[in-house]
């Protein structure tokens, strides 16, 4: 028998659809209010730095190991953490990030080490420091970073801004890629690459926005002993000159505030603290394994950005609520920000202090990264 079919009169009349329904009762966006973070809306001021110095760092975590309980400050009666993922997270309630003292913060650091990322929940106080705290905290863990392209809140240069509302993007464009996605390790192009970073929303989307990040240290821990060995021996360079050149063209502000470097780093480093060992290449900043061929090294390099990218056993999703300050060691880590909100029209700011470390320590030994640390790779780029 025939199937029953549709009436003339439904076939030529079909009830609206869902998505129809959503268009006419979505509520428009409303921001009435006088923004409670105004002062720190993102400027791109004209100011010249010089180039980075080399610096000693020494990281807060080795001095936590040397505590009689390394890990004493996560076993308080009131604070609860849930592992986010057996390789990397931690979820936090119940410690007050400003109101820790030296030995607290040592802990800390070791923590984010360990873990790679630590979420941190209920932190009215510290998004309250101000500039003064904001960056006697971030000073505790290494020498500030500024950022030489992106925005900061007038007067404070150490705080690297993102910022989206219904008008403005800073940050998150996207242009014409089919993605916001976009891997990264903070500033890796420099010679002292960062490690404990704190990042917070002053301003969160009530859905999406979320950070996505990956450990760099489990992404290594997939591949195969020989080639494992092999990438061992390997030394890349990183580069800050396309975000530089982004800015000339005008956009972003069109600031450029220090003259963009290249660096080599080893394409696998060790934790100075921990002694893991971690892949450190990303698809934002890494151009060349240095000593290989063009094809060579855009194979292996796609490759691994393609692995980090699908690697989701190695993936954690953080979601965000108001007061939430995450902590990241851009060391073993990478991360890229979701930008899912954009037809909200809401408004995500978020800000990040991100002090300097040591420079990446090769996990082969003998790796000589180089006195003239580009050995000419221009010339086999070009
Ligand atoms: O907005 C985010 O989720 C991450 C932004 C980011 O990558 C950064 O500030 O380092
Ligand atoms: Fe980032």
């Amino acid at each position: 028998m025939a199937p029953p079919t549709a009436t003339s009169t439904e076939a030529q009349t079909p009830s609206a659809t869902l998505k129809d329904t959503q268009k006419q009762t979505k509520p428009e966006p409303v921001d009435s209010e006088p923004y409670r973070y105004e002062h720190l809306r993102p400027v791109f001021t004209q100011d010249k730095y010089p180039p980075l110095t080399p610096f000693t760092h020494v990281d807060p975590g080795h001095r936590a190991l040397a505590l009689p309980d390394p890990r004493a400050l996560f076993k308080g009666p009131d604070v609860r953490v849930t592992e986010l993922t057996p390789v990397l997270g931690n979820e936090v309630y119940g410690i007050n990030l400003a109101k820790l003292d030296a030995e607290g913060r040592d802990q800390v650091a070791l923590e984010v080490a360990r873990r790679g990322v630590v979420v941190f929940r209920d932190q009215p106080d510290f998004l309250e420091l101000g500039a003064e705290g904001w960056r006697e905290w971030g000073r505790y863990f290494g020498r500030l970073h500024i950022h030489p392209t992106s925005g900061h809140p007038a007067g404070i240069p150490e705080m690297h801004l993102v910022y989206k509302d219904a008008d403005n993007t800073f940050n998150f464009e996207l242009q014409d890629h089919v993605t916001s996605t976009s891997w990264h390790s903070d500033v890796s192009y420099e010679l002292q690459p960062p490690g404990l970073t704190t990042f917070f929303l002053l301003s969160t989307p009530a859905t999406g926005g979320d950070t996505l990040f990956v450990s760099q240290i489990a992404t290594l821990k997939h591949l195969s002993a020989p080639f494992v060995e092999f990438l061992r021996t390997l030394k890349a360079v990183h580069s800050g000159v396309p975000q530089a050149e982004y800015s000339r063209a005008g956009r972003r502000g069109g600031t450029v505030r220090r003259e963009p470097v290249e660096n080599v780093h080893p394409v696998v480093r060790r934790h100075p603290v921990t002694g893991e060992e971690a892949l450190y290449v990303n698809a934002q900043f890494t151009k060349k394994i240095v000593g290989l061929k063009r094809e060579e090294s855009d194979t292996i390099l796609k490759f691994l950005y393609d692995h980090v990218a699908k690697n989701a056993d190695s993936q954690l999703r953080v979601k965000w609520s108001p007061n939430t300050v995450v902590l990241w060691d851009n060391r073993v880590t990478t991360h890229t920000a979701i930008v899912d909100y954009t037809n909200s029209g809401e408004r995500r700011h978020g800000a990040r202090i991100t002090p300097q470390a040591e420079r990446p320590i090769p996990a082969l030994e003998t790796l000589d990264l180089g006195v003239n640390k580009l050995e000419n790779w221009h010339e086999v780029w070009a």
